[in-house]
């Protein structure tokens, strides 16, 4: 006889203002429902439990990208934007363009970056230690990926700005048309063509890693238009991600003030600790599959075609996988989180990120006893990120 399992059902909106406010106890709610859980008002399905995302993101084969890793399925409806060919394709066009990032992102390959954005994180954290009291979100969480990515790209200085208002119209772009996603599309032209004008081999510095990928082009690996288009991937997906990584990491040591003495009393935990706060405060929250085929997942019959999204964020926090999980620390073993995802897709930047990571919070630890907040935080909403808008900090010289 075969087992029956009843499917669990949640009508939890992963999109509202309240589940992203605090989307830490409907977390605990859907890993408790059942491996999967299907969300009625969307009409999908949602992992949250460890090993059931980690499932799923490792077996490509049935659980799709090339549909959109957003809620919109691309092959019912037109996506706002020409789908990326790295993060919106399947093997055999991911296998290929894939290849191409994972040569220009290896970690060897970023290390030539090493010495100037520790220079940049030093200048940038003197200037601050002047000032004393400041926003961390728009002095430092911005500010210093917006210099140091755009300047390894190869962009030029002008209209840097839009590139944290494309960055919200993607990623608030993978949710649901709601008001989130309707404000960050307000503008969407301009910053659209602004983004699209610095995709072309012309406009780029001969010795960035934008001009890297137009290289490819020499041995016929990319075409012209493909390279331009994973220039567009590099201008979307590394900076937001950084900007909320190195916020939240600034907010969980302003709340954590012992977890901050810990880790300057033993700086080769630096490493781990950004691991642990991507782990605890993921800046990538979610991302979606479709499935190519009917699977059973722990009992349950999910059909094919049908959108499933993976929270990485409770998969991180999932009490099967972590001692205390709740608990923000640094000395932890927090290898193993779903904030950089895993499998073909895995984030091919990461390389990027713990070196801008290890370069500020490496300045910091050299001269900042601790920081204290002069003012309550205030979140910054949006369908796929965690993060602040304004984190009001005070420095405390070491
Ligand atoms: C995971 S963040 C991200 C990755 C890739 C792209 C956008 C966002 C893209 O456009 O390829």
């Amino acid at each position: 006889m075969d087992t029956l399992i009843e499917r669990a059902v949640s009508s939890v909106d992963p999109f509202s203002h309240a589940f992203l406010e605090n989307p830490y106890p409907h977390h605990e709610a859907m890993r408790e429902a059942g491996p999967v859980v299907r969300l009625e008002r969307y009409g999908i399905w949602a992992m949250a439990r460890h090993q059931e995302v980690r499932d799923a993101l490792t077996d490509w084969q049935t659980y799709c990208s090339g549909a959109g890793v957003g809620l919109s399925d691309f092959r019912k409806e037109p996506p706002w934007r020409p789908p990326s060919i790295i993060l919106e394709a399947d093997p055999p066009l991911h296998t290929r363009t894939r290849a191409v990032l994972t040569r220009i992102l290896s970690p060897a390959a970023i290390n030539v970056l090493r010495e100037r954005l520790v220079q940049e994180a030093e200048v940038l954290i003197g200037r601050l230690l002047e000032k004393r009291e400041f926003d961390g979100i728009a002095e430092l969480a911005e500010a210093y990926p917006l210099k140091v990515f755009p300047d390894s790209v190869g962009i030029a200085e002008e209209g840097r700005e839009n590139l944290l208002r494309y960055g919200s119209m993607v990623f608030n772009g993978f949710g649901p048309r709601n008001d989130l996603f309707d404000k960050a599309m307000a503008n969407a032209g301009p910053v659209r063509d602004w983004i699209m004008s610095k995709c072309s081999r012309a406009a780029l510095a001969p010795d960035g890693l934008g001009m890297q990928i137009f290289r490819a082009t020499d041995s016929g690996e990319l075409s012209e238009a493909e390279a331009g288009m994973l220039v567009r991937s590099f201008l979307s997906a590394g900076v937001d991600t950084t900007v909320y990584g190195i916020g939240n990491a600034l907010y969980c040591f302003a709340n954590h003030p012992e977890q901050w003495t810990t880790l300057r009393e033993n700086p080769s935990l630096m490493r781990l600790a950004f691991e642990e706060v991507l782990r605890f405060e993921a800046p990538v929250q979610t991302f979606f599959r479709t499935t190519t085929k009917a699977v059973d997942v722990g009992g349950v019959q999910i059909g094919e075609g049908e959108k499933v999204l993976l929270f990485l964020a409770a998969a991180n926090r999932d009490p099967r996988r972590w001692e205390r999980p709740d608990q923000f620390d640094v000395r932890r073993r927090a290898t193993g989180h779903m904030t950089f995802g895993t499998g073909i897709h895995g984030c091919v930047g990461q390389a990027v990120a713990r070196l801008e990571a290890e370069a500020v919070f490496g300045a910091l630890a050299k001269r900042v006893a601790a920081f204290e907040l002069t003012a309550e935080p205030t979140r910054r909403l949006n369908n796929t990120l965690r993060g602040l808008d304004s984190l009001p900090l005070r420095l405390v010289p070491a």
